[in-house]
Parts: C-alpha cells; structure tokens; sequence
C-alpha cells in the first residue's frame, strides 16, 4: 500500500511507501528497546514483566517512527537517533499505563489487550509507569551528543515534554474539564500538552540526534506541534467513529466521561476539516527540507487518515 490522498495545500510527490517503513523502524525500535529494558527475568521480575508487557503490546510506534524520521529529514542516520525514539516510546507508555489506571481514565482495554493494572494490579502498574518513565532519561542519556546538542539538551528536551508544564499540565486540565463545558481555545491547550508536547519532542530530538541545524530545528517544531494537533482530533474522532475492536482501546470514552473534544463541540465533519487544515500547516513547515522529508510527509498524512 502507498500513501496517495493529500491535504489540498501539500504539493504532489512521488510515493511513499509508508507501510514498510513503518514496519522497518517499528522492528528497528523493538529490537532496540529489547536491548535497553532488563529482561523479564532480571530481579525484581514483577515490575520488569509488567514494563514489557505494556511496551511490546503493540502500539503503533508513531513516536520513534516521527523521531527516526526526522533524522533522515536532516541528512542522518537512524541509528544515532534510536536511543531518543526509545526514550519517547518509554514517556508514551507510562503515560498510557498512568492513564488507564482506576484514579484517571479507569480503563481495562489498551493496545489490544487487557491494561496493565487489570494483569499486574495497581501498585505495580503505578510502579511500571514509574520505571518506564526513569527508564526513558537512562536511555536518552546513552544517546550521542553534539556540541550543538550536548547530552544536556537531550534530556532537557525529555524532561520539558514530559513535566508539569506540558504532558503532566494537559492530563491535569483534562482531568479538570471532565463534566464541564469548555471552550475550543482551553482544548486546544489540552490539546497542546497531553498530545502535541510529545510528537514535537520526537521529531525534534531525531533532528538533534542528526546535529540538525537550528532552521531545520525549528522547522520540526513546527510541524510536530501542527501534526500532534490533528492527531488528538483525529484520535477523538475515532472514538466517536470506531468500534473498541477495531481500536484496541475502549471506544466511546470521551462521551462517557464527559470530556470535551473537537468533534462534541464543533461535529465531526467540522473536526476532519480542522485536523485537515492543519496536516496542511505541518506540511507548510517542511518546505526548508525542500523534498527531502518524504517520510515525514507520509507519517503526517497516514495520521490523518488512519483508522485506529
Ligand atoms: C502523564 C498520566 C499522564 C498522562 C498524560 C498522554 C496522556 C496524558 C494520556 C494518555 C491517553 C491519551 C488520550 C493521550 C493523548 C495522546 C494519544 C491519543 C495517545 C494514543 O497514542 P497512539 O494512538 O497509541 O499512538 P499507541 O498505543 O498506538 O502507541
């Protein structure tokens, strides 16, 4: 399969095809990550299973995949920049573990399988979210450095997406605007935060792991925080649109819990014109590369158009 239907802004460019480089990568960062975490029998075996079982469940990568990406975008290799997609991947999944648990989402169905706390019980699920999170700065600390971005910046460029002013901030306000009519302006800050903070991160770093130059740096911002935008609408429309089957995650929460999203307060249709208006921006924000982010461009309109 190629990828052919395109934001109307985004100028035409050969094919793509995104399914073998989304497999390539995902086996890439598996394998990478394997290396990284202590096996399952490694003392104490519990947390170490409980870390495994919810990293290889079988989440889509889209994070190390932007990451590796964004490396090649700015004439790297993929390998420098694994370390960081790791990283990434490791912040994702203790924030979904976190997220399912009965004192946030309450949620026994993720990646497919039944959540972490429903197999290992909250503590260790509580303890796993933890050890992904630490897990994450141990690796990004193995990664290589520049001059121009010393392990320093590496790992505040992690430690920035992951704390309280962005990842921990947009749960917080999500978790505050349950039950409550909000505005799109205060979603579009959740929005920013719980989804966007982390994309931006991933291709940034991949772009820091290829020493990327401080306009291709900002070029990367600014497609990652327009691409996480239209991922957290599209993913919110997907709620509304698809079964839990076809999901792996329990589908129809957002009503259920009374959170505002795109598609209760403005519809649907108006949603998909939203996330396509700014897969267009993200698209905008390549144009340094000068054709030479085609995967980049492949991702952004996949995120689009996916169906789970
Ligand atoms: C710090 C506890 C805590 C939460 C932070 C990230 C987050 C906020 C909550 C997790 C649930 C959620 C709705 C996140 C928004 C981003 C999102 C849609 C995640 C799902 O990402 P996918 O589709 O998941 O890439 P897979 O499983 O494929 O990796």
């Amino acid at each position: 399969m190629t990828t052919t239907a395109r934001p109307q802004s985004a100028t035409p460019r050969p094919s793509f095809d995104l399914p073998a480089y989304l497999a390539a990568s995902t086996a890439a960062v598996n394998r990478a990550l394997d290396r990284f975490l202590p096996s399952e029998t490694t003392k104490p075996a519990t947390i170490h299973k409980a870390m495994r079982y919810s990293l290889f469940a079988g989440g889509k990568r889209l994070r190390p995949a932007l990451c590796l990406a964004a490396a090649e975008a700015c004439g790297g290799r993929i390998t420098p920049a694994l370390p960081l997609a790791c990283a990434v991947e490791c912040i994702h999944t203790y924030s979904l573990i976190h997220d399912d648990l009965p004192a946030m989402d309450n949620d026994d169905y993720r990646r497919g399988k039944p959540t972490n706390h429903k197999v290992f019980g909250e503590g260790i699920a509580v303890l796993a979210g933890d050890a992904l999170l630490t897990q994450a700065f141990e690796i990004a600390a193995q990664a290589q450095g520049w001059p121009r971005y010393p392990h320093r910046a590496l790992v505040l460029e992690v430690a920035k997406a992951a704390g309280s002013l962005q990842l921990i901030a947009g749960q917080v306000a999500d978790l505050e605007g349950e039950g409550k009519r909000i505005s799109a302006e205060e979603l579009r800050y959740i929005h920013e935060r719980k989804t966007s903070a982390l994309l931006c991160c991933s291709v940034r770093l991949g772009g820091m792991s290829a020493n990327g130059t401080p306009a291709q740096l900002k070029a990367l911002t600014a497609f990652g925080y327009h691409v996480g935008l239209a991922f957290q609408i599209i993913d919110d429309i997907l709620d509304v649109t698809q079964t839990s089957e076809q999901l792996g995650k329990t589908a129809g929460k957002d009503a259920k819990a009374q959170k505002a999203t795109y598609p209760s307060i403005v519809g649907l249709e108006k949603s998909r014109a939203i996330a396509q208006r700014l897969t267009a921006k993200a698209f905008a924000a390549l144009k340094p590369f000068r054709g030479k982010a085609v995967a980049l461009e492949a991702l952004a309109q996949f995120l689009l158009v996916r169906e789970k």
